[in-house]
Formats: structure tokens, sequence, C-alpha cells
């Protein structure tokens, strides 16, 4: 059994992507953003008060790179996971880290200080710091990338889900302007297929939960 705790856009999109590129059965949780300070007994079930929180065969996993790559190995075979056999592995590991680890980080810092907590002493500078950190980085990405439309292994994999999820971000949240023509195309490319479609569907449709409903959708009492 599988349960997905998401907020429309958040990260947690890595996961409900994958859940839905593999077609599992799972139930999906909408909560409003920031939903630690919504919800104050979200805190209950996930310390960590971020999404995604995951639950899977009674497991708790709260990191959006690493659930994809899970989901495929424990409910695969499938081509999505690249086998530590082939000779992609690395590529693909390190692929699926960057995408949360050196790519969508820099992003948060930017978000932090331009939309969260804007106007404080110093921020401007660390927003523009990281947005030109995070436009690096990418450029820097974008050479490592395989051809096919795809960043490794020649197939659509978990880690085109890491890394595609952070230009995504990276058009919403203002930095648009830091994505190469390139980078659009892989992602608009990647949007086509079914299981993104799906899941952005899924998304929309779930209703978004209640003060009230989350006395006992959150609580582990
Ligand atoms: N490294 C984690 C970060 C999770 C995370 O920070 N999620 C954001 C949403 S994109 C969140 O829940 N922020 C709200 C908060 O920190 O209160 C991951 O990749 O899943």
């Amino acid at each position: 059994m599988i349960k997905l705790y998401h907020s429309a856009g958040a990260r947690s999109f890595r996961a409900l992507w994958a859940l839905e590129e593999l077609s599992l059965p799972y139930e999906l949780v909408m909560l409003r953003p920031l939903a630690r300070s919504q919800y104050p007994n979200y805190l209950d079930i996930n310390p960590l008060g971020t999404v995604p929180l995951m639950l899977v065969d009674g497991r708790r996993m709260t990191e959006s790179a690493a659930i994809p790559h899970v989901l495929g190995c424990r409910f695969g075979p499938t081509d999505l996971v690249v086998d530590p056999q082939e000779p992609e592995y690395p590529d693909y590991m390190n692929f699926l880290v960057m995408g949360e680890a050196t790519l969508t980080f820099p992003q948060t810092i930017y978000l932090r200080y331009t939309r969260l907590e804007p106007g404080k002493d110093g921020t401007a500078q660390a927003a523009t710091d990281y947005a030109n950190w995070f436009r690096a980085r990418l450029r820097a990405a974008e050479t490592l990338m395989g051809s096919g439309g795809f960043v490794c292994a020649g197939r659509f994999t978990m880690a085109d889900i890491t890394v595609s999820y952070a230009v995504q971000l990276a058009n919403v949240i203002g930095l648009r302007d830091m994505v190469s023509p390139q980078m659009q195309d892989y992602v608009a490319a990647l949007q086509q297929r079914d299981g993104y479609k799906r899941a952005v569907a899924a998304q929309t449709a779930a209703p978004v939960i209640s003060l009230a409903d989350a006395e006992t959708e959150l609580s582990v009492r």
C-alpha cells in the first residue's frame, strides 16, 4: 500500500510522476503548501514537515530524488531505473541525485528570499547569487547530458524526473531566463508523456484536505 502526501507543484511531484509512470495504485493526500504551518499535526507523521512524504509498505520516505528510484526497484522490473550492471548506472545515479542536490537546492534559497521571506537585510543579494549559481550548475549539467532527449542511458529514466522537475520549478519561480532553449525543449518533450499528464491530472482532481480532515488524516494516533 502506497500513500503520498503532496502539495501541487512541490517536489513531491517527482514521486507522483514516478507512481504514474509505473501505473501503481496509490492514495494521494493533497496538502496546502507549507504543510507544516498549515496543519500542525502533520509533524506527527513527518517530523521534517516537508513534502513529499510517502508511506510504502509501512516505511516512511521524505526525499523526492530517492522515492522514484525506490519505487522502480521495489515494484519493477522496469526500464525506468538503470540496473547496477548497466554501464550507465553511475551516470544515472549521478543525475538522479543532481536533480535535487545540485539543481533544486539553489532554487530553494532563491525562492525563500524572493517569495517566502522577502525584504530581510542582505537577502536580495543572496537571492541573486543563488539564481546565478543555479544558472551555472544547469549549464554544467547540460554539458553532461546524454543523447536522444534524456539525461542518460538513451532512454527515459527516474533521473529525467528529478532533473526535469528542477527545470520546471525554475520556470514557475521566476528563473525561466536561466534555462537554455535546449533544456526547455527537453522538458517540453517529457511533458508529452502519458505518465506526466496523468500525474498533472491526479494533482488537479484530488481535493486539498481541510484543517478539519487533517485531525484524522494526519494523525498517528
Ligand atoms: N530534499 C527534500 C526537500 C523537501 C522539501 O523541502 N519540500 C518543500 C516543498 S518543495 C517543502 O515541503 N517545504 C515546506 C517547508 O519546508 O516547510 C526533497 O527533495 O524531497
